[in-house]
């Protein structure tokens, strides 16, 4: 009889075991779930490329995004000339706050690239589908040559964003020292 205890009272500690064992199955099951997340990005699955920008002509835009700055990926977003949208889709983030990193970059048909703007923005990302957009106030305008005249200002203007200006005509528009 004693023998047969100890072989019941093995019975149910395998049980128990497998119980446990199957249960740690299914939570990790349901954590690979929420880990997969894709990402549509704008109401339009896009992010509205800003106005000013859009504008520029005699070039191409390129926009980069990374998804999980700053360790992700940069993607090269696909740009829509005629909607005024750049896309891109981002698959296998976690479920958890993720920063997102936009780079709008004018490559001018006859100088070098210049790099116009950046937006950073941080979501907190749900499991399923989440939306990413980014306002015009998220927008941070570079100025290589440090004039105060933004680098999309001097595409506009034809001068050389990396060459500081003062005048413009008859208009002092940089700050740079004149006759330096
Ligand atoms: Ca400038």
């Amino acid at each position: 009889m004693v023998v047969l205890d100890v072989t019941q009272e093995k019975i149910i500690e395998i049980i128990k075991h497998a119980i446990a064992a199957i249960f740690l199955i299914l939570i990790s099951a349901c954590g690979e779930n929420r880990s997969s997340v894709e990402l549509g990005i704008g109401a339009e699955q896009g992010i509205s490329i800003p106005l000013a920008i859009r504008d520029l002509t005699g070039g191409s835009i390129n926009i980069y995004l990374t998804c999980g700055w700053p360790d992700g990926t940069r993607l090269a977003m696909e740009i829509d000339q005629a909607q005024g949208m750049a896309r891109a889709s981002c698959s296998g983030l976690a479920p958890e706050e993720t920063s997102f990193y936009l780079e709008i970059e004018f490559v001018p048909d006859t100088q070098e690239a210049v790099m116009l703007a950046n937006a950073t923005k941080l979501v907190q990302l749900v499991a399923g589908e989440n939306n990413l957009a980014f306002a015009e106030s998220d927008y941070v305008y570079l100025d290589d040559d440090g004039d105060n005249l933004t680098n999309l200002s001097e595409l506009e203007n034809g001068t050389d964003p990396k060459d500081p200006v003062c005048i413009i005509g008859f208009s002092i528009i940089g700050s740079c020292e004149i006759g330096a």
